[in-house]
């Protein structure tokens, strides 16, 4: 029996008790922080900052005094909690006097209040002040995830989008428990992240876009916000500088980056496959090097993603040596590469993960069988992104206005009704480090526009990562998914209507 809490996505794990009785927040409730360092209070002022707007109660945070008062939400870190499950493990107890919230470690916290707030009515999520009662169910769940790693994908080069977008899709990716953040910072159409050493990728760089819609960049000031802005919600920022390929930003801006010597004009088109860097030259590498220092510094996560895709104009030989050398230059920079399906050509380290890309449905199915099974022969462990199953720029259906087609049309159930270690034969559980929903911009110029291709096939895909195979069924998701909808609007997220989904008429 899969556990039954109808609003919770993704669904939790485990859920030991329910029971028709109910707990309900009253207006003297306080939030009562257990022990009260910085980190937990930090996740109580999460929870604080949901609840107050739309209860319009106090809820201050507090240190436990004698007793527990009737009605407080205890937020309890205790290393020596359950140890299953890693560090986003959480129990959540909810009894007739209070709520009971324990963690071993603050992520586990931060993943059990995503929980909380959505047991409560979906008027919880209005910034204005609601009716109420705020109600939750006697409930006792046991939950974590399955996955290390629950990704999102924003491609910030074909279009920009600025930091408090970029912190906006943060806060709505960690409603959902994801807890990865790759930024795709270059590509041939802008290069998006300041390099002191080289300073002309941006100055010239960064000023085209798709189109020339909307260019732009993070100075390397604005990347620690946002850095800061996901740990702080325990998401992790993976930056990407695609390479060797997809590289016609930087060859624009450095003609000596390429192999004649001549920078070529800035690109505005949507063709891939074109540039490469000039792999035979030294000057490459010590550009590479400055770029993966100077990133590494910004970095606090242990990986740096040197893209890999889509490379025509270099034999496979070529291709394979330029891999091995920048996956040493990371290597050398204390972080673990990750790099698009193609670099299993290359010899990988096993700390090396390949983010598999192609196929997903029937398309090139046996080909990303192949490359998946050489990853793992390879000893490599796997991030799993099938392009026909999460790739979020691809068009719900023949009617969707924004996105592309070429992996075909992905509807709300072919992103959720699939699994990352059964797509392909022969990959075991510990293969799959995780799955990530890549957004590709090429179509997207605003953040409206990402919400809208986001929402809601990427609640889908954070439950793939984070809830048990085995209770997981397209019809119940949907009705649980329909629940989100009022939330949704509440929070102004565009999101897609999919006729797929039994969105209610009103809450
Ligand atoms: C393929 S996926 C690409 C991107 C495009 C995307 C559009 C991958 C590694 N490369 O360059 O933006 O398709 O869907």
């Amino acid at each position: 029996m899969p556990p039954p809490l109808h609003h919770v996505v993704p669904m939790p794990a485990n859920v030991s008790m329910q029971s028709t009785r109910w707990f309900t927040l009253p207006a003297e409730a306080q939030i009562l922080v257990e022990p009260s360092t910085p980190q937990v209070v930090e996740v109580a002022e999460h929870l604080a900052a949901v609840l107050r707007p739309s209860t319009g109660y106090a809820l201050p945070i507090a240190a436990p005094a004698a007793g527990v008062p009737r009605g407080s939400v205890r937020v309890r870190l205790d290393p020596s909690g359950p140890a299953a499950g890693g560090d986003e493990a959480y129990t959540l107890d909810i009894t007739d006097t209070s709520v009971l919230l324990v963690a071993r470690h603050p992520s586990g916290l931060f993943r059990g209040i995503q929980t909380l707030r959505q047991l409560f009515p979906a008027s919880i999520e209005a910034r204005t002040r609601e009716r109420g009662p705020w109600r939750l169910r006697l409930a006792r769940i046991e939950d974590a995830p399955r996955f290390a790693w629950r990704g999102a994908m924003l491609d910030v080069s074909r279009h920009f989008f600025d930091v408090d977008d970029v912190k906006r899709y943060i806060d709505l990716l960690a409603k959902y428990k994801l807890n990865v953040l790759h930024l795709h910072l270059s590509d041939d159409q802008g290069w998006r992240i300041e390099i002191a050493s080289w300073p002309r990728l941006t100055e010239y760089g960064s000023t085209s876009s798709v189109n020339d819609e909307r260019g732009g960049f993070y100075t390397q000031a604005q990347y620690r916000e946002i850095v800061a802005y996901a740990a702080s919600r325990y998401i992790t920022i993976v930056p990407e500088i695609d390479m060797p390929g997809h590289t016609n930003a930087a060859l624009a801006s450095y003609p000596e980056l390429n192999c004649d010597g001549v920078a070529p004009p800035l690109y505005t088109g949507i063709k891939v496959g074109f540039s490469t860097l000039c792999v035979d030259k030294e000057i490459t590498y010590t550009f590479v090097d400055d770029v993966v220092r100077e990133l590494a510094a910004l970095t606090p996560g242990p990986w740096i993603h040197l893209g890999g895709d889509e490379v025509e104009k270099l034999t496979d030989e070529q291709y394979a040596r330029f891999v091995e050398r920048v996956q040493d230059i990371v290597a050398k920079h204390g972080k673990q590469m990750v790099g698009w399906e193609e670099i299993t050509k290359a010899r990988l380290a096993p700390t090396t993960l390949v983010q598999q890309w192609r196929g997903g449905g029937e398309k090139a199915t046996a080909a990303a069988a192949a490359v998946a099974a050489e990853a793992v022969r390879q000893g490599t462990r796997l991030i799993m992104s099938p392009a026909s199953r999460v790739y979020l720029d691809m068009k719900y259906d023949a009617t969707t206005a924004l996105g592309l087609n070429w992996a075909g049309f992905v509807e709300v159930r072919d992103a959720y009704d699939w699994d990352p270690v059964t797509l392909y034969p022969g990959i075991a559980e510990r293969d799959v480090l995780g799955v990530e929903a890549p957004l590709w911009s090429e179509t997207l110029v605003t953040i409206r526009d990402v919400e809208q291709m986001a929402f809601p096939r990427i609640a889908g895909v954070a439950e793939i990562g984070w809830s048990p195979a085995e209770w997981r069924r397209f019809d119940e998701f949907r009705q649980r998914l329909a629940l989100h909808g009022p939330r949704w609007e509440r929070l102004g997220v565009h999101y897609y209507r999919s006729p797929q989904v039994p969105w209610p008429r009103e809450e």
